[in-house]
């Protein structure tokens, strides 16, 4: 009996270490890794328009280390503040290209951004440098825009897609589920969302991509709009 309340208190202990471990390690279980439709960004954009560049190509918005039962956690973690210089110049005209501001026009402070929230969640997996280059290297292994352009979805007025209809291709191309997120434009009928962004998900290590859940990015049954 003794022994048996021995163990437990010592089960208990134990999860109680694990728990403080796992919360103290900014605990994160996987990356999403986000990418955006530049022209949904800038239409739903609060900043002013004279900055917004609405460029016609998929571009990252960040990676996220998440946890599956808080997609927006952690955030904000108590890591090393961004620091300019560890983007080296090579990787800064990668990131230009790959990760723009495309709505408030200063690039740096845009990584900056992502860093600070994101970023020094995962900070004992990637250092800053690595933050950075694993998000091109991911941006660079699939080309979104083309996956789509390949299976005729193209930027479209009026069109409407099921949300299948566009994961479809991404699947067939990666091998991998992605996640797709939309935004409701006030301006446009009830009925309808704008894709704005699609998500890869890789494991702890941000090496292995893995299949997303479908989380609530979009509403279901209500067509997408692809603009
Ligand atoms: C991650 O999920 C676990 C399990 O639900 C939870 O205990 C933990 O607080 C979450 N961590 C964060 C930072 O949200
Ligand atoms: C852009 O943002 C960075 C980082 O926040 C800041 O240091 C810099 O002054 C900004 N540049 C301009 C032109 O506003
Ligand atoms: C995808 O292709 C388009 C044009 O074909 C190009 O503008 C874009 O930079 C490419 N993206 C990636 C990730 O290579
Ligand atoms: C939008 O849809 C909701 C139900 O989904 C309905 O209650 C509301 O009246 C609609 N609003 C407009 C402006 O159509
Ligand atoms: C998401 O998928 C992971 C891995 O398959 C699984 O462990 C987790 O329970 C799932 N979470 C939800 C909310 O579906
Ligand atoms: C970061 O946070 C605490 C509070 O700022 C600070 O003492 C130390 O610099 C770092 N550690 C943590 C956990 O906050």
């Amino acid at each position: 009996m003794a022994t048996l309340r021995q163990s437990f208190a010592f089960l208990v202990l134990a999860f109680a270490f694990f728990l403080c471990f796992i919360m103290s390690t900014g605990s994160y279980v996987y990356f999403q890794f986000v990418q955006q439709w530049p022209p949904t960004t800038c239409r739903l954009s609060s900043k002013p328009s004279n900055q917004h560049r609405p460029l016609q190509r998929f571009t990252i918005h960040g990676l996220w280390p998440s946890n599956y039962s808080n997609p927006r956690k952690p955030s904000n973690c108590n890591g090393s503040q961004f620091n300019f210089m560890k983007v080296y110049p090579q990787l800064r005209t990668k990131l230009k290209r790959s990760w723009p501001d495309v709505e408030g026009g200063n690039d740096t402070k845009f990584w900056e951004g992502e860093w600070n929230k994101h970023g020094t969640c995962s900070e004992r997996t990637l250092n800053q440098m690595q933050y950075f280059e694993v998000s091109h290297a991911m941006w660079r292994s699939y080309n979104i825009t083309n996956i789509l352009k390949d299976a005729h979805i193209v930027p479209n007025p009026t069109q409407r897609w099921k949300y299948s209809d566009i994961v479809s291709p991404i699947k067939t191309a990666t091998g991998r589920t992605p996640t797709l997120r939309c935004k409701t434009d006030p301006a446009m009928p009830n009925n309808s969302q704008l894709l704005h962004e699609v998500v890869f998900c890789y494991g702890y290590n941000a090496k292995l991509h893995i299949d997303c859940n479908r989380t609530a990015g979009c509403r279901n049954h209500i067509d997408i709009l692809f603009q």
